[in-house]
This record gives structure tokens, C-alpha cells and sequence, in this order.
């Protein structure tokens, strides 16, 4: 019995072998992991930018260092997957080329603007709560230089969720203001969160193969309400009210009923409309720009150690 290549491929992902760039693998399973790695990447990149607004007016030195570090791990966790998406043949110059000209998604969280100090809080507890909830087991995802990167980003990545949920505890903690500054930044994180994760499993086109791939370990409706079961204890931990008249414990399914997202609003954003999506995109085509003479220098600077070497 003759296995074709696309079985014997098949045989191995069940056989949960990672896949390495130089192996045989299908067209589509290259194309669908350049397009999932490019968009997480872009994400990590835009995904400085709320949080870059607030550090010419964080409220202590402390709290201006360990934000400064957060957002510099956002950029180091860009370029990680950057590089594990040239293994699969992207270029990073179209990468970039389709980031700038808003062909290219990236997570509808960062198109949400940041307005007090608890959004800082918020970013870090719920934003990065959901991204590890969905990292954790990308660490296992069927593609090796993928899963890789996504180790070292989970340690860092936990990190700045505990830095989250410590900002959230002290505000909690603090004057009355404070932890009404709290409890109105997660009345406008919650929902923008919970979309995250993707659309309804039933409106998702991708994650059926992407699951039979092992790209994917766990569906867009499964880490959800894995993210609404760990953030509703913590919630109340913080003495703080979930936005959600629907939030339910479920003693059968030993999980919380919830209501619906608004799904028009997902598409919405998506599609570029959001609250900040011009202005996320202007931001980086900006940097882009201004770097150019970096770019340029780190040519002209290899160019003339080529010449060396080669003298
Ligand atoms: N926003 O068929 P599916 C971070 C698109 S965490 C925008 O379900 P898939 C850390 C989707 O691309 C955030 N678009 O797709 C951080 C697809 O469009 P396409 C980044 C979305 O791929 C924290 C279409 O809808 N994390 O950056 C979104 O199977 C704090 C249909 O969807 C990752 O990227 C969305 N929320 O599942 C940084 C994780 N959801 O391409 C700074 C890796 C879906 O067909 C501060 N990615 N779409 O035109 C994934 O796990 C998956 O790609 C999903 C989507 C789960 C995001």
C-alpha cells in the first residue's frame, strides 16, 4: 500500500511530529501558517501602540520601567515570528508591505483605545490573559519554529499578565476613583476580549483544517469559554462586576453560560472600521518610515564589511 505525500504528512502530524521548514508540506498548510504567524506578528507590533500611550504618563518611575520593558517584549515577540514566517518562504518586506497597506489583518483588541491608567490594567490582565489562553497551546502547534518562538513568548507573556492583574489590585485597593477607574476600563475590555478569540466555531473557515493540521489545539468557542471560566473568579476576587446580565454558573457543564458578542461590531473592526484603526495603521507606517535611515545604515554598514572581508 502506497501512502501519497499528502498522507504520509497527515500520518506524521497525527503522529504529533512537528513539522521543519526544509520537510515536505502541503501548499495550503504553508499558506495558512504564513497567513495565522504573519497576523499574530503584525499584532505584536500594533499591539505597542495603546500601551506606548501611556508611558509619558505612567504614574511612577516603577510603574514606567516595567511598561517600557512590556511594550520592548511586544516588539521582540514581533520579530520572533516574523522569522519563524520567512522559514515558510514570506518575505518580510511584503509581510510589512501588507501590514501598511491595511491588506493584512492583524488583532481587532488594538484597534480600542486606551483612555485612563486601568486600561493599562486591562490590557495586561484580560488582553494577555486571552493571548496566553490561546499561546499556551500554539507552544504545541504542529509547525517546529512556531511552536518554539511561542515557548519563550508565554514565559514573557505571563509575566505581563501579572503585572495586569497587580495594576487592577492596586486600583481595587485604592480610593473609591481608583476603583471606579477599574471596574469602567473592564466595562470596556470585557466584550472587545472576548473577540479575540475569533469568530463563532460555526462562522470560523479556518479552524476545522487548521485543527486536523494541529496548527490549532483547541477551537475559537473552546478557549473562550476557557478565558470567561478563569476571568470570572478573578473578577471577583478584584470585587469587580463582569458586564454580562447573561453570566451564569452552569453546574452541568461545570463552566459559565454568557451572553452573546456582538458580532457585527467584530466584523466591523476587522474590516478597519474601529475606533483606532487609521490611526494604528498611520502609527506604523510612520515608524516604518522614520527607520528608514536605520535600514539603510545596517546595509551600508554590511556592505562595507563584505569589502573588508573580501580585501
Ligand atoms: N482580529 O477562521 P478564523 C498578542 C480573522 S495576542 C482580527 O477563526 P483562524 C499579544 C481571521 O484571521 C493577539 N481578525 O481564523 C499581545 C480570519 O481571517 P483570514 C494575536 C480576526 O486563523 C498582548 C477570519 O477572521 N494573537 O498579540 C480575529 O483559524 C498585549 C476568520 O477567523 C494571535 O494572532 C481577531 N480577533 O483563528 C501584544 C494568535 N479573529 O485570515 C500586545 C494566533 C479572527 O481568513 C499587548 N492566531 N480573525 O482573512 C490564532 O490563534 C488564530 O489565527 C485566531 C483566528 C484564533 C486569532
Amino acid at each position: 500500500l502506497e501512502l501519497t505525500q499528502e498522507e504520509q504528512f497527515q500520518a506524521r502530524i497525527d503522529a504529533d511530529v512537528r513539522i521543519e521548514p526544509k520537510d515536505w508540506m502541503p501548499d495550503a498548510y504553508r499558506k495558512t501558517l504564513i497567513r495565522q504567524i504573519s497576523q499574530h506578528a503584525h499584532s505584536e507590533l500594533v499591539g505597542m501602540l495603546p500601551e506606548g500611550n501611556w508611558i509619558t504618563r505612567a504614574p511612577s518611575l516603577k510603574r514606567k520601567s516595567i511598561l517600557l520593558a512590556k511594550v520592548q517584549d511586544e516588539a521582540g515577540h514581533g520579530l520572533y515570528l516574523y522569522s519563524a514566517a520567512e522559514t515558510l518562504g514570506a518575505s518580510r518586506d511584503q509581510m510589512l508591505a501588507d501590514l501598511h497597506s491595511g491588506k493584512a489583518k492583524y488583532s481587532s483588541i488594538f484597534n480600542y483605545p486606551t483612555l485612563s491608567w486601568a486600561d493599562m490594567g486591562c490590557v495586561g490582565w484580560l488582553v494577555d490573559g486571552a493571548a496566553i489562553l490561546n499561546q499556551v497551546p500554539l507552544c504545541r502547534t504542529s509547525y517546529g519554529p512556531y511552536a518554539r518562538a511561542m515557548v519563550r513568548v508565554c514565559k514573557e507573556e505571563s509575566f505581563h499578565q501579572r503585572q495586569g492583574f497587580e495594576i487592577m489590585q492596586t486600583l481595587c485597593e485604592g480610593s473609591p476613583e481608583q476603583k471606579a477607574m477599574a471596574q469602567e476600563g473592564l466595562n470596556r475590555w470585557w466584550w472587545p476580549t472576548l473577540m479575540m478569540f475569533g469568530p463563532k466555531d460555526s462562522e470560523s473557515p479556518n479552524t476545522a483544517q487548521s485543527m486536523n493540521w494541529r496548527i490549532k489545539r483547541f477551537t475559537n468557542d473552546e478557549l473562550r469559554q476557557k478565558f470567561v471560566d478563569m476571568m470570572v473568579p478573578q473578577a471577583e476576587f478584584l470585587g469587580l462586576t463582569v458586564p454580562d446580565p447573561n453570566l451564569k454558573w452552569n453546574e452541568a457543564k461545570q463552566g459559565y453560560d454568557f451572553g452573546d458578542v456582538d458580532w457585527e461590531e467584530f466584523w466591523n473592526v476587522v474590516k478597519g472600521n474601529g475606533l483606532c484603526n487609521q490611526e494604528r495603521l498611520q502609527a506604523r507606517v510612520q515608524a516604518h518610515e522614520e527607520g528608514a535611515w536605520v535600514r539603510e545604515a545596517a546595509l551600508a554598514h554590511a556592505e562595507k564589511r563584505k569589502q573588508r572581508e573580501e580585501a
